[in-house]
């Protein structure tokens, strides 16, 4: 199975399933793309016109990092999706509230004010919180790595970067969500999953954003 990864380096969508990938120990190719200037070959293959995409082939292109992780997983064994129907629904249903947290978090990222920052890091960390007392260590569902996991690195990746930048005293309230990101920062298929000067190109992104965290 050829596997083609459409890519952009910072986007957290695609960073879900380069962890998925690494974490499986699939081989894949990565194509690059200019999100400012996507070429027609892309626009034609991904009708959102969204990275992440995933060329199966040469020929099928999938689309929606929750369903590409999904193949991923459904092809390649052992499976970290959980058997039990009803689990597994619960962790989609939890991948999907990331994937609305990842948005609220590139809306916290990219604030150009004081004022707008405090909405949005409110707000964020309101919504982060619900997970608190759904969690468990280290992992999201124990010892085990699950989809959920390569969902959420991304999202703690970026968080403990901003932190260090300038600390947010809500996120060092949230003891079981520290514990897990700490879990996930550990993992090769997590640091590996970004280029090497990842830190400089987010920061070089956001100042370029105009964003009041980088200022
Ligand atoms: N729901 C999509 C979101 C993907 C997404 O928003 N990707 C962004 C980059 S991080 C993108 O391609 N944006 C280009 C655009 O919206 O034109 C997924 O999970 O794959």
């Amino acid at each position: 199975m050829k596997l083609e990864l459409i890519s952009f380096a910072l986007c957290p969508y695609v960073q879900r399933s380069v962890i998925t990938l690494l974490h499986k120990q699939v081989r894949f190719q990565v194509t690059y793309i200019d999100l400012a200037h996507k070429p027609d070959w892309f626009l034609a293959l991904s009708p959102t016109g969204k990275v992440p995409a995933l060329r199966v082939n040469d020929e099928t292109a999938l689309f929606e990092s929750a369903v590409i992780n999904e193949y991923i997983d459904e092809t390649t064994l052992p499976r970290l999706h959980p058997e039990d129907p009803l689990e597994r629904a619960r962790h989609r249903a939890w991948i999907e509230y990331g994937a609305a947290l990842l948005a609220e978090q590139f809306a916290m990222m990219t604030a150009q004010s004081e004022e707008g920052l405090a909405a949005i890091e409110a707000r964020f960390f309101t919504n982060l919180a619900r997970l608190e007392g759904v969690v468990a260590t280290p992992f999201f569902r124990g010892r085990r790595f699950s989809l959920v996991d390569a969902a959420y690195a991304p999202l703690f990746m970026r968080l403990e970067i901003l932190h260090a930048w300038r600390p947010m005293p809500r996120w060092d309230e949230l003891a079981k969500l520290r514990a897990w990101s700490r879990a996930l920062m550990e993992l090769p298929a997590v640091r590996d999953s970004v280029p090497a000067d990842f830190r400089e190109q987010f920061r070089m992104y956001l100042r370029d954003k105009g964003s009041v965290l980088v200022k």
